[in-house]
């Protein structure tokens, strides 16, 4: 039995840079998830009899919200749905499955790096059937649906058990509960080289990996553990829970402090990592060294044809425009192509998809391939292992090779978390007024050569994105840039993005914010940030 159920739109409704992310309470309002999920529903075209993949990192409210979608789903007549068992896919694992099964598209059920329960955050995300988010022309579509929704469907029928691997009806469709590892893992094991790295860890080589109570445990555990032999213990906190034990799921030097302060104690390990909430971002530690998220992203991309998946050379680099241009430097040396976009993996799907790029990244700890359509966290520890194990160095050595080979970008981000919406835009517009009566003058001794606000060309479909972020750049390659988070669910969140090139290599031992200090004096000199926010410190350093 199928119902047609009345209901009312909600306006704030809006995707942002990953999806609809919003509290708990409020997607637990009367027909507000319906709401949602129907209008992207009625956004798409020609899925009837198809596949839909449903998963999520296992936060808080993501069985009940599986329930709802696969009522849905059956109403709106897709023919199957493909659901990992438990409600568990990463995101990198769901866009692996809607690739592999040439499923039509799948909803991934995450809030990402914020915390859960029962007064945090959820999410609903779409993606296509290329395996990456919806791109922005149907997230405007889905949102307009969503301002003016008057009734979604919905097919009854009881409760099913996710729990258990195994197909069978419900509602006129086909519903697969699947291991949410196995393709994963093969997929994995596909890219790089088990043998060698499996060798590594049995010659005695270290780590310790904590998927902070979240969704990358089953996966970690299976490939790190039992595929390549790494110690039992490596994997740190690897049972997901609804809460994530309480934490932020969110791996940096905040909340994944205790493994930054084991790998620079006497008692690290060869090697660190740890990866978010749904398994797309990492973070990166080897003996007494952090690698930030862009160097990474240099760093991956200038040793990827050590892994056999990429031996044959990249085809492109891509990078979110506020992420350092570290990896500008390497696809130089290589002469290959480098995209600039903005910030979110939607934008690399086109790049991917046209076979311009291979390797994408975001300063926000997230880097991934053409393997899927997400950035992908695991993937990003192992392409480290294999390289590891291919040049037989610590980290430490590879990072500091690399700064004398291509120089050193000095990069840290400041947020400003929980400023009042308004005075956040207010500072954001006052930086558009000032945009073209910037260049030619100092701050702190900084010479402005340009400033603008970032406007994206695509160049596989040719759309435009504007206001994607103030950037100030300064004479000598110094910039700062300047935009509102798209992923918060309460207040606004400032995101500022400092950066430095320094070439000499006598000057490569410097501490991050002292190597930075003088920008980010100029930035708040520019910007009046403290004013602005009543904050005279971020909330969070990366
Ligand atoms: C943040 C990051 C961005 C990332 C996005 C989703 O967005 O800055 O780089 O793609 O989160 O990541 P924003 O708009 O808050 O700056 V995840 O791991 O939440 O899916
Ligand atoms: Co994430």
């Amino acid at each position: 039995m199928t119902r047609t159920v009345a209901t009312k739109p909600y306006d704030d409704q809006k995707p942002g840079t990953s999806g609809l992310r919003k509290k708990v309470p409020v997607f637990q309002q009367e027909n507000y998830v319906e709401n949602f999920i129907q209008s992207v529903f009625d956004s798409l075209d020609g899925f009837q009899g198809q596949t839909l993949v449903i998963g999520g990192d296992g936060r808080y409210f993501n069985r009940e919200v599986i329930q709802i979608a696969l009522r849905m789903a059956a109403a709106n007549g897709f023919g199957k749905v493909m659901v990992g068992q438990g409600g568990i896919l990463s995101t990198p694992a769901a866009s692996n499955i809607i690739r592999k099964y040439q499923a039509f598209g799948g909803l991934v059920l995450s809030a990402s790096h914020n915390p859960g329960g029962p007064h945090e955050d959820f999410g609903i995300k779409y993606n296509a059937s290329n395996g990456g988010p919806a791109p922005e022309k149907l997230t405007d579509r889905i949102y307009a649906r969503t301002k003016v929704i008057d009734s979604y469907r919905i097919a009854e029928f009881a409760d099913v058990n996710i729990d258990k691997v195994g197909t069978f009806e419900a509602g006129g469709m086909t519903i697969e509960v699947i291991d949410p590892v196995a393709d994963y893992a093969a997929l994995m094991e596909s890219l790089f080289d088990f043998a060698a790295i499996r060798a590594m860890f049995a010659g005695g080589f270290t780590m310790a990996f904590d998927a902070m109570h979240a969704v990358t445990g089953p996966y970690a555990v299976e490939i790190l553990e039992k595929r390549l032999g790494a110690a039992k213990g490596t994997v740190r906190n690897f049972v997901p829970l609804p809460d994530f034990g309480g934490h932020h799921p969110d791996p940096n030097l905040v909340h994944a402090k205790d493994l930054y302060d084991l790998m620079m104690s006497g008692k690290a390990p060869d090697f660190g990592a740890a990866s978010d909430g749904d398994g797309d971002r990492n973070l990166i530690i080897g003996r007494g060294i952090f690698v930030t998220p862009s160097d990474s992203l240099a760093m991956l991309a200038a040793n990827a044809h050590y892994a056999p998946g990429y031996a044959e050379g990249l085809k492109g680099i891509a990078r979110s425009m506020p992420t350092s241009g570290a990896a500008d430097r390497v696809a130089q040396k290589l002469g290959i192509g480098m995209y600039e976009t903005p910030t979110g993996w939607k934008f690399f799907g086109n790049l991917l998809d046209a076979g311009m790029a291979t390797i994408c990244g975001e300063e926000s700890a997230g880097t991934g391939s053409d393997h899927v359509r997400e950035k992908d966290g695991l993937w990003a520890v192992l392409l480290w292992l294999n390289i590891l194990a291919a040049r037989k160095e610590p980290v430490k050595a590879i990072v500091e090779k690399h700064w004398a080979e291509f120089g050193r970008n000095y990069y840290s981000r400041h947020d400003y978390e929980g400023v009042e919406t308004e005075r956040a835009n207010a500072l954001i517009s006052g930086l558009r007024a000032q945009l073209t009566s910037l260049p030619a003058k100092s701050f702190v001794g900084l010479t402005v050569e340009n400033a603008d606000d970032f406007s994206y060309l695509d160049p596989v479909d040719h759309s435009t994105s504007s206001n994607q972020g103030i950037r100030v750049l300064f004479e000598g390659g110094s910039r700062v840039v300047f935009r509102l988070s798209g992923t918060g669910t309460s207040g606004a969140t400032l995101r500022v993005y400092i950066e430095r090139y320094e070439p000499d290599a006598a000057k490569h031992g410097i501490e991050t914010q002292e190597a930075l200090a003088d920008l980010i004096a100029a930035a708040e000199e520019i910007a009046g940030i403290k004013a602005a926010t009543g904050m005279d410190v971020p909330t969070v350093i990366t």
